[in-house]
């Protein structure tokens, strides 16, 4: 059995209701093989990065506890995308639903397919955000603490969501 490893995912969407978009994605990633999920992060809103044309994002993260290796993960997160209709429209563009693989422990990988840490997780308060709700302590590979990263990242307006808003999840019962 190969060893478990915190995996950071990251969730974005701006078509075809961005939020029951990252729901469902949310539960397929719960229901991975040899994977269990850890945390699940508000919801943000923010402006889009890239071309201005397109509507607003819709952005969380979750951290998994996952025994994948990091390929296979990405070929289940790639799979999970095509499950969700994606189409690669352009660069930077509108999509239904992406899913980035942040981080993998403490690895930094870079081969054809894949980069770890996410080229960029370091400029993205989208990103950055939703991952310090989950653990104020997180780090990059390199040391760099997340908390100092958010701080110098440009403003995409971001804004958390409530519970309440977050969801096709509005029939969850509310917790306090
Ligand atoms: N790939 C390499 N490393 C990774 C990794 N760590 N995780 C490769 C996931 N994939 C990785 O991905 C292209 C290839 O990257 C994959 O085949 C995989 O092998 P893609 O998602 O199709 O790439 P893309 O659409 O060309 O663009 P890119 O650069 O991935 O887009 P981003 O960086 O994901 O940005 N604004 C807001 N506010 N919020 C957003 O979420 N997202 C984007 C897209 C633009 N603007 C945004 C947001
Ligand atoms: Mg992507």
């Amino acid at each position: 059995m190969s060893k478990r490893v915190h995996a950071w995912i990251g969730l974005g969407s701006n078509l075809d209701n961005p939020l029951e978009q990252l729901a469902r994605a949310v539960a397929g990633l719960a229901t991975l093989p040899d994977t269990t999920l850890l945390h699940q992060s508000s919801f943000y809103r923010s402006r889009p990065m890239g071309p201005q044309d397109q509507p607003d994002f819709i952005n969380g993260v979750v951290l998994l506890e996952t025994a994948l290796d990091p390929h296979l993960l990405l070929d289940h997160l790639q799979r999970l995308e095509q499950a969700h209709g994606r189409v690669r429209l352009r660069h930077w563009g509108e999509r239904t639903l992406d899913l980035d693989l942040l981080l993998y422990g403490d690895q930094t990988i870079a081969t054809e397919r894949l980069t770890v840490p996410h080229p960029g997780l370091a400029e993205r308060d989208f990103v950055l955000r939703p991952m310090l709700e989950i653990d104020a302590g997180i780090r990059l590979p390199d040391q760099r603490a997340c908390k100092d990263l958010l701080a110098d990242c440009n403003d995409n307006g971001l804004e958390r969501l409530e519970p309440s808003e977050s969801t096709g999840l509005a029939t969850l019962p509310h917790r306090h």
